[in-house]
């Protein structure tokens, strides 16, 4: 027998199809209480589910078992975001079995595309965050590094999103209204957090000051754990979501007291903490319920951790740092610093040097943004009111920080202490949270080389003058798992042929796909799996829009969600440009193209959602005007989210990374669409730079201003009513918007972006790249005339991405920040 090494865990055992039907039977019949012949397609799935679970669960014992015994060190993955989308033929996929489990549905007359229909997207993150965290905890299962994923479970996810006239409509998205089969409730794990209240200062008989927190509420966390299936492996991690209800303890006093409404109020002002998701993107949502939710799942999950810790090392926390290190996703969980402290000094009685030292050693974080408006800023007085020891201990971080270590580099100088202080002056003084994740943390990192330079060099540089080895960048990853295997089967059946099956887990095998990019039976091979791809999004997109698309044309996809720096609005300007040459020039020769884009507004982003207005108003007129020709179609895809994503990304020939460069940490839809053998047409920003050294600059098309070009047009004063003047095809599409030819009856309704590329100022140069994008465009219309050309450049991409799966991204962040060892799971 083959032996195996600590690195590689044993395989599980894989069912065959017959063993497969006859688990899925049985479940229907004693879990879902129904029988093949009268089962709806809802049952079937949850039968199919509870077989699938089966071998998840044995999975997830093992694993649990053997982290156990083996005492590991372990990685908490702090997030308030994960966008994990559907899990039915991921869990599939990574246990094996999806070849099986076809068969086997076949077989019992049911067809496994429409079960997977069954299940509702798990949308419990906002965009790129969210799904960072996704991948990571499929890389960190699929590498078996002991790692657990803490975050809420939301009782609605995402919005969904529909159009009305044109127009944004929000619908709650209630993912688990009929229960979800993925997860399992622990009740023996749950925690109970304070919130409210106030500190009081009490000496013991020696003398010394204590601080006493009373607090006014008690919140009961209860935990729900979704199993997180490795690749091919046996380990199964565990993503614990904390929900939010009234502590019994408190709700009985209430009852008892005679209370009933007072109770069933106090239910659900509790049960509100994990009731939604905040679908801001990227701008500092500023409510008190979003602290709370913070504070909530942090605290749950520190308990969570020192009572894990504690049944293996009763009070002694010396080896505390060695078994524990917690990865602070972005800010949001940055509350967990002074509750760690907290939990140390208040309750565990160390002294503070010590337990700063401890915390200094478990905590990193990752900074997912430089952009001002999404640094998170809190009250002070809201800190006060919600937390107030956490504000002391903030207070006293801050005031040794101030003492120890900005005052010795810099002595006396009062203008870099108010620069670096967690807490910004002002008449409303706010706690600075990326201050404090800086100072409380080990290691910081940036996501893609650019951002962690910027990081450094213009969001913390007195920071790094402190602390030089604090900064590192770990440039973001995918998982090929869903992002090439699941969801583009015919193109994973052709790289199995002619690179190996070994690139789900080592995607720089894909390299070796480059030797065939000048074969004409591969190239021809390539293309027509695009072709079948482009073919079936087209009867989805005939489904959901009921708008007909040439599976011929370019398919150009920009998907993401929708701001002003990732500039649809640059894209609406180019569509705008071509349909104008083709009313001028009746015969204008360009190859047809299909715009399509797919994106969510935060609901009070008013610009964002003008936008989306628009792109449907002059989509509807240019779709509909028989002298195109069919040249341009535009379609807004409705609902964008990871299942859709799923089905567009296959189907791309042009990706569009098109942001202000400088803006886009990383991207990661980027990587996803390179892999998937899109061309990409993008700005040197984020992981698109990466993306270029790694395709090369023939198989990209780069455009527009470097981040060294706008700081300087930006320190030069950029003016962008000098392009408007300057070149009248500008002139004429930003003129056309204010007319009522898009919206016949109501001039001006388009008027937004205009008056925001004006009078406005342009924040994000639109502008300004605009001529430099449309030659870009030409490049690629240039490029597709050419079939055999096209075919090289679009398998050189999937040929060069390897760098950027999430397995690349964890080892980096295992060997630069967590130092975890691969432990292989016992199977019993
Ligand atoms: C983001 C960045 O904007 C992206 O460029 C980056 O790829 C991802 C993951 O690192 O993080 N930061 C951020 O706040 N969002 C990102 O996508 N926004 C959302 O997740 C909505």
């Amino acid at each position: 027998m083959k032996k195996h090494t600590a690195t590689e865990a044993t395989p599980v055992a894989r069912l065959n199809t017959e063993q497969l039907k006859d688990n899925i039977v049985r479940h229907l019949h004693a879990s879902l209480g129904t029988d093949v012949n009268k089962a709806s397609p809802q049952a079937w799935w949850r039968a199919t589910c509870a077989a699938i679970n089966e071998q998840v669960f044995d999975g997830l014992r093992n694993t649990q078992r053997t982290h156990y015994e083996k005492n590991t060190r372990a990685l908490h993955y702090f997030s308030l975001e994960y966008l994990m989308g559907r899990l039915f033929s991921n869990n599939l996929h990574n246990l094996g079995l999806y070849d099986q489990a076809r068969q086997a549905l076949g077989e019992l007359g049911m067809n496994i595309a429409d079960l997977e229909d069954q299940e509702e997207d798990m949308a419990l993150g906002n965009g790129g965050l969210g799904r960072l965290a996704a991948c990571f905890i499929d890389s960190l299962a699929t590498l078996n590094y002991p790692a657990i994923g803490y975050g809420i479970h939301y009782e609605h996810g995402l919005f969904k999103q529909s159009f009305q006239d044109g127009r944004q409509i929000e619908r709650p998205d209630s993912w688990r209204e009929y229960g979800n089969p993925w997860e399992i409730c622990r009740p023996e794990s749950v925690q109970e957090i304070s919130v409210y209240g106030y500190v009081e200062t009490v000496y013991d008989l020696q003398g010394r000051m204590k601080k006493v927190w009373h607090p006014g509420r008690i919140i009961k966390g209860v935990p729900w754990d979704i199993p997180v299936v490795g690749y091919n492996g046996s380990s199964v991690n565990v993503l614990r979501l904390w929900e939010s209800r009234a502590s019994d303890f408190f709700n009985w006093d209430v009852f008892n007291s005679g209370g009933y409404i007072d109770a069933a109020r106090e239910n659900i002002e509790a049960e509100t903490i994990s009731k939604v998701l905040y679908p801001n993107d990227e701008t500092d949502a500023g409510k008190e319920l979003r602290l709370i939710q913070q504070y909530f799942f942090v605290s749950c999950s520190l308990k969570d951790i020192i009572r894990r810790y504690k049944r293996s090392h009763g009070d002694d926390w010396s080896d505390f740092a060695k078994q524990v290190v917690i990865q602070l996703n972005d800010t949001h969980p940055a509350v967990a610093i002074p509750e760690l402290m907290r939990i140390l000094v208040d309750r565990a009685e160390m002294q503070w040097d010590q337990a700063w030292n401890l915390c200094q050693q478990v905590f990193a974080y990752t900074n997912h943004t430089l952009l001002p408006e999404a640094l998170e800023k809190w009250p002070v007085r809201l800190f006060e009111k919600v937390l107030p020891r956490h504000i002391e201990i903030i207070y006293e971080i801050n005031r040794r920080f101030l003492v120890e270590q900005v005052d010795v580099l810099w002595p006396g100088d009062n203008q870099k202490k108010r620069k670096l202080s967690i807490i910004e002056e002002g008449h409303d003084p706010m706690v600075r949270m990326g201050h404090l994740s800086v100072v409380g943390s080990f290691r910081v990192n940036g996501v893609a080389e650019i951002h962690s330079t910027l990081v450094k060099s213009d969001l913390f540089p007195e920071m790094v003058a402190l602390w030089p080895d604090k900064f590192t960048n770990v440039t973001n990853g995918v998982t090929p798992r869903r992002w090439l295997k699941a969801c583009n089967p015919r193109l994973s059946a052709l790289l199995d042929k002619q690179v190996g099956t070994n690139w789900p887990t080592d995607l720089k095998q894909l390299s070796k796909f480059a030797a065939f990019a000048d074969d004409p039976a591969i190239q021809d091979a390539f293309m027509a799996i695009k072709q079948q791809n482009k073919a079936e999004l087209a009867s989805v997109v005939k489904k959901l829009t009921n708008i007909d698309i040439d599976p011929h044309a370019i398919f150009d996809i920009q998907i993401k969600r929708l701001h002003e720096y990732k500039r649809q609005h640059l894209n609406l300007l180019h569509i705008l440009a071509l349909y104008r040459r083709i009313l001028q020039e009746p015969d204008y020769d360009m190859v047809p193209r299909v715009f399509l884009f797919g994106a969510k507004a935060a609901p009070g982003y008013k610009l964002a959602k003008e936008i989306i207005y628009a792109i449907n108003k002059i989509a509807d007129k240019i779709n509909h005007d028989k002298r195109v020709k069919n040249r341009i179609k535009v379609v807004f895809m409705p609902n964008y989210r990871v299942t859709l994503a799923e089905k567009m990304i296959p189907a791309a020939d042009v990706s569009e990374q098109i942001s202000t460069a400088g803006k886009e940490a990383s991207g990661t839809g980027n990587m996803k669409l390179a892999l998937n053998g899109a061309v990409t047409v993008g700005t040197l920003d984020g992981a698109n730079i990466e993306i270029a050294e790694e395709v090369g600059s023939d198989n990209i098309a780069i455009f527009g201003l470097t981040v060294d070009d706008v700081k300087a047009l930006q320190a030069k004063g950029y003016n962008s009513s000098d392009y408007y003047y300057a070149d009248p095809e500008i002139k004429a599409i930003l003129d056309w918007l204010e007319t009522d030819y898009f919206t016949p009856g109501k001039p001006g309704e388009l008027a937004a972006i205009k008056r925001s590329l004006l009078e406005g100022g342009d924040p994000y140069l639109v502008l300004a790249d605009f001529a430099s994008y449309v030659k870009a465009q030409e490049k690629i219309d240039l490029w597709y005339r050419d079939k055999t050309l096209w075919a090289k450049k679009a398998m050189l991409n999937t040929a060069s991405v390897g760098k950027f799966t999430s397995d690349r991204s964890i080892e980096d962040y295992v060997s630069r920040v967590w130092q975890l060892q691969k432990c292989a799971v016992n199977v019993k």
